[in-house]
This record gives C-alpha cells, sequence and structure tokens, in this order.
C-alpha cells in the first residue's frame, strides 16, 4: 500500500460519510461494520488536548469534579469553508463550539445523568486536517462516586470489535511501571489494536541523560504495544492553560505542533552533545511528537477504507439499489394515486354536466310550457 494513500482526505472523507449513514439507518450496520475511533484513558491523562491539537483551538469542558458526561464525535474535515455544527446547531465561530459542548456537559451534569450517545461536532475549516474521532469520558478510579457509569460507557464502545481504541496515558518511568495501561485493558481495551499514546513525556525527556537512554526507553513501549507515540500535549511547564481566555488559549494550541516539535529537536540535540555520534533510532524518531500520533490516526481510518474497499463499494451498491427500488416504488404508488384522482375528476365532471344539463332542461320545459300557457 503506498504511503500517500494511507491518509487520503478521499477515504477520511467517506469514511466519516458511511459511519453517519450506519448512525441513522440500522439496516446499513448490520452490512457492514464501519469502525469507530475512540479516545479513551484515565481521567486527565490529555484526551480532549490531544482533539485541541488536532483541532488547534479548545473545546474542552474540564471540570476537575465532574469530567464529561458523555462521548463526543468531533467530524474534522478540510474545506474552504468554515462550519460548525454542534449537536445539529449550526454555529457561528470557534468560541460557539467550545461553549455549547460546555452547555451540553453542563445540562447533563445538572440533570446528574451520564449518557452513551455522543454528542456530535461538526468542523470544516481550511486549516483543518480529515479525522473522526470520539472523545470518551475518563475512567476514574473505583473510589470516585461516578465510576461506575463512566465505566459502562468506555465499555459499551470499547466492546464493539471493530473499533479502534486510541490509548491516552501519563508517561512512567518505564513501560513496566504504565499500570494505568492495564486498568484499561480492565474495560476490555485490546493492547493489540490500540494505537498507545504516551502523554506528559516532558518529564520522561527532561530525565533521560542520553541518546542510548532515550533509545532503550522507546524500545520498552515499542516491542510491548504495536503502534505506540510519545507527545508532550502541554510541553511549556509553568502555563496555566485552564486560566487562558479563548483567544489566548487558540494562540497556545496553534504553537502547539511546531512548539512541541522544536523542543524534542532541542532535547536530542543536547542528548547528542553528551553522547557524540550516538544516533536516534530511526523507529524512536518515527515515534516522537504529536505530529507522529496524527499520522498514525489518520492512517489507521484511510487504511481501513483502502483495505475494505471492495466491500465497502458491494455493500455501498447494494444500498444505492436498495433505495432506488424503494423510489421506483413509492413514484409508482403516487403516480397511480393521480391517476385515480384523475379519473374521479372526470366522473365527478360528467355527473356535474349531467346536473347542469338537468337544470338547463327543466328550465327549458318550464319557459316551453310557461309560453305555452300564454
Ligand atoms: N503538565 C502537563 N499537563 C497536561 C498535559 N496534557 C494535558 N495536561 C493538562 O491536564 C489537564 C487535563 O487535560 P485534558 O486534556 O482535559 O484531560 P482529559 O483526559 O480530557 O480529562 P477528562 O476528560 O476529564 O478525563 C489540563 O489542564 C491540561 O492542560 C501534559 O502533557 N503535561
Ligand atoms: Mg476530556
Amino acid at each position: 500500500m503506498a504511503c500517500c494513500s494511507l491518509k487520503d482526505p478521499a477515504l477520511l472523507s467517506a469514511y466519516s460519510l458511511l459511519k453517519s449513514v450506519q448512525e441513522i439507518d440500522p439496516d446499513f450496520k448490520d452490512k457492514v461494520r464501519v469502525p469507530v475511533m475512540v479516545i479513551v484513558g484515565m481521567q486527565s491523562v490529555g484526551k480532549t488536548s490531544l482533539i485541541e491539537a488536532i483541532l488547534r483551538f479548545p473545546v474542552g469542558y474540564t471540570d476537575r469534579n465532574t469530567g464529561n458526561r458523555c462521548p463526543v464525535r468531533y467530524i474534522i474535515r478540510f474545506s474552504e469553508h468554515s462550519r460548525y455544527v454542534v449537536g445539529g446547531e449550526k454555529l457561528h465561530n470557534q468560541a460557539e463550539v467550545q461553549r455549547k459542548v460546555t452547555e451540553h456537559m453542563k445540562s447533563l451534569q445538572k440533570r446528574n445523568s451520564f449518557s452513551n450517545q455522543a454528542l456530535t461536532v461538526e468542523i470544516s475549516d481550511k486549516d483543518q486536517l480529515d479525522i473522526d474521532i470520539t472523545d470518551l469520558p475518563g475512567l476514574q478510579d473505583k473510589a470516585e462516586q461516578d465510576s461506575e457509569n463512566i465505566r459502562q460507557i468506555v465499555e459499551h464502545y470499547l466492546k464493539d470489535e471493530s473499533v479502534i481504541p486510541v490509548a491516552v496515558c501519563k508517561a512512567e518511568k518505564s513501560h513496566e511501571t504504565q499500570i494505568d495501561f492495564s486498568m484499561l485493558e480492565d474495560v476490555g481495551l485490546n493492547a493489540k489494536h490500540a494505537l498507545v499514546v504516551i502523554n506528559y513525556f516532558n518529564k520522561q525527556l527532561g530525565d533521560l541523560h542520553s541518546v542510548s537512554e532515550l533509545n532503550s526507553y522507546c524500545a520498552g513501549y515499542l516491542d510491548k504495544f504495536k503502534r505506540v507515540h510519545f507527545v508532550m500535549l502541554h510541553f511549556e511547564e509553568g502555563i496555566d492553560k485552564d486560566s487562558m481566555g479563548f483567544d489566548e488559549r487558540r494562540r497556545y494550541d496553534r504553537a502547539l505542533i511546531p512548539g512541541e516539535q522544536k523542543k524534542i529537536n532541542e532535547r536530542i540535540e543536547h542528548l547528542q552533545e553528551k553522547e557524540p555520534g550516538a544516533q536516534v533510532k530511526p523507529g524512536v524518531l518515527k515515534a516522537l511528537g504529536i505530529g507522529s500520533a496524527l499520522d498514525d490516526m489518520q492512517s489507521r481510518l484511510s487504511g481501513f477504507m483502502e483495505f475494505n474497499r471492495t466491500n465497502l463499494t458491494v455493500a455501498v451498491k447494494e444500498k444505492i439499489e436498495a433505495l432506488l427500488e424503494e423510489c421506483k416504488n413509492l413514484r409508482e404508488s403516487v403516480d397511480l394515486d393521480a391517476d385515480s384522482m384523475w379519473q374521479r375528476w372526470d366522473e365527478y365532471m360528467l355527473d356535474f354536466q349531467t346536473v347542469l344539463k338537468g337544470i338547463f332542461e327543466c328550465k327549458h320545459n318550464d319557459i316551453k310550457s310557461d309560453l305555452q300557457s300564454i
């Protein structure tokens, strides 16, 4: 499979369309399994920050006491025309998107309810990339009062065999102490299918003293998981993103990917100075940074479409034929009714003519008899 076809925007857009059709047509759901890509992880590991890194503006509703109460599906598209829709409501700008998502979460919180039903957020803009991804509420420790409700939502998504999970975890000292991953496996995460994003990499990267240490730290994870990426979704320590206004946050989010990459490069240069001649392994280099994780996420969706091209084409063709047949039947039934309506109208007009004729004849006879009587 050619590399560029793995991130084909046409395939990614077709994927979103298929998924939306499937949501409104249960019949189609049985015919073809379109996977849903979900972001899963413990609370506050940076799931929504990953979405914000894609969007390059804030959407998150982070409430330390309650967290998200339902999944949020983000349909993100590159387009020449800006379009923002949340829960079916068309909005004017990005700030309104954040406000609507927050309002939705607050209204669930007010009713003290949780929901499996995803809030759909559609964002099209000329600086967006193509992706369709669902942000799940963060899992909590068993002692927390909402933990069971959230667990049920996450399990509901993970039990679907076709799910593509993006598991976000906080970087630990080594892959061996990465215990939050086993908590995710407890709720049904299949490590083989998961794309693992190790966030909070700043701390670990700062603690590594040489290129060899970086290579062996990452190699531990790369051996354990099939697809893993090391990212810093908050690359500048000491900055309080949560207290920023919308515009300031957007500036931060826009600078995030290049800023993070710059920081990674500077750190590698520093480690190389300490260990002259040492090279970061290509597999490790490829796994560093938010950009590499986003590439991989897009490739998974595009790859699904490419791999299932034949099945999908057959299913879509069958669906189109079934819809055309339905259309034909509908048209015929309308035509039939129209015919019978015309026939009734003709009969009515004939009756009307007969009545008129009768009246006229009556009148005529009356006049005739009147004349005769003169
Ligand atoms: N220091 C540091 N903070 C981070 C990092 N990633 C995210 N944060 C911060 O952690 C907090 C939670 O981040 P979110 O992205 O909302 O986490 P989440 O996983 O979506 O949280 P829930 O939806 O509540 O489970 C925010 O204040 C982020 O700014 C990181 O890599 N380093
Ligand atoms: Mg979140």
